[in-house]
């Protein structure tokens, strides 16, 4: 039988389950969260952001040592755009568009310096890295193929930015039947109003999308398993 361990979480605990789990880190990229990346382009302050790496690193280590699987994800289009719909490339009036050079290369292009992940959150060999060209990870990637072989069936949600990629992803997840607990801590919104308010719209209802937990409940409950781990 599957060890469970519950987390103190919102609205309820979370029944972490053992071999169950898996921890995914939606676009850490460069683009993102550096200065003079896209992100801060689009007139954001990255600030916001970068206050996730530090707990993020922690609880990507704790699932590392409790062998939880990690996967991580990279919004990004191919070098030619042909998978970015011109409803994405075009939208706004934007310093810099998806493909343009930027500081760190061509702006959200795969191979690019800007579009991989920053180097405090790198993939160690044997993590799966999934492409996206949308803000959901579920659409037009493998990842539901891979989640269902691994027979996951509860997800540790973290990464950027909390309302846009975090809750398309969670939604998704939950309309898939996948159970998902949002790490507060863990997940960055470029807005101090949508980091609450995307929190509290996850566990509202009774979690009408999913839970939400601080890593102070979340990182002691991974080390429980690695601890008792037969
Ligand atoms: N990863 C992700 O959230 N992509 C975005 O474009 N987010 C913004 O908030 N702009």
């Amino acid at each position: 039988m599957s060890q469970t361990v519950d987390i103190a979480a919102e609205p309820t605990p979370f029944p972490l389950t053992a071999g169950r789990t898996a921890l995914i880190v939606i676009d850490m990229q460069r683009d993102f969260l550096l200065p003079g990346g896209f992100g801060e382009s689009l007139g954001n302050d990255v600030g916001l952001l970068l206050e996730v790496v530090p707990p993020l690193a922690a609880l990507i280590a704790a699932a590392r040592a409790a062998g939880v699987m990690v996967i991580h994800t990279r919004e990004g289009h191919r070098p030619d755009l042909s998978d970015c719909p011109p409803a994405k490339l075009h939208r706004g009036a934007p310093e810099k568009r998806i493909g343009d050079p930027g500081r760190y290369g061509r702006i959200l292009i795969r191979g690019e310096y800007g579009h991989d992940i920053v180097d405090e959150l790198a993939p160690i060999p044997g993590e799966v890295v999934i492409d996206k060209p949308g803000k959901g990870a579920f659409y037009a990637t493998g990842l539901q193929d891979i989640l269902d072989a691994a027979g996951i069936t509860q997800l540790l949600v973290t990464g950027v930015t909390t309302e846009v990629c975090v809750h398309t992803t969670t939604r998704e997840a939950n309309d898939r039947g996948y159970e998902c607990l949002v790490v507060s801590d863990c997940v960055g919104s470029y807005f101090p109003e949508f980091q609450r308010i995307g929190l509290e719209m996850i566990k509202a209802q009774g979690g009408i999308f999913g839970w939400v937990a601080h890593t102070a409940a979340v990182i002691p409950a991974l080390h429980t398993l690695t601890t008792t781990a037969v």
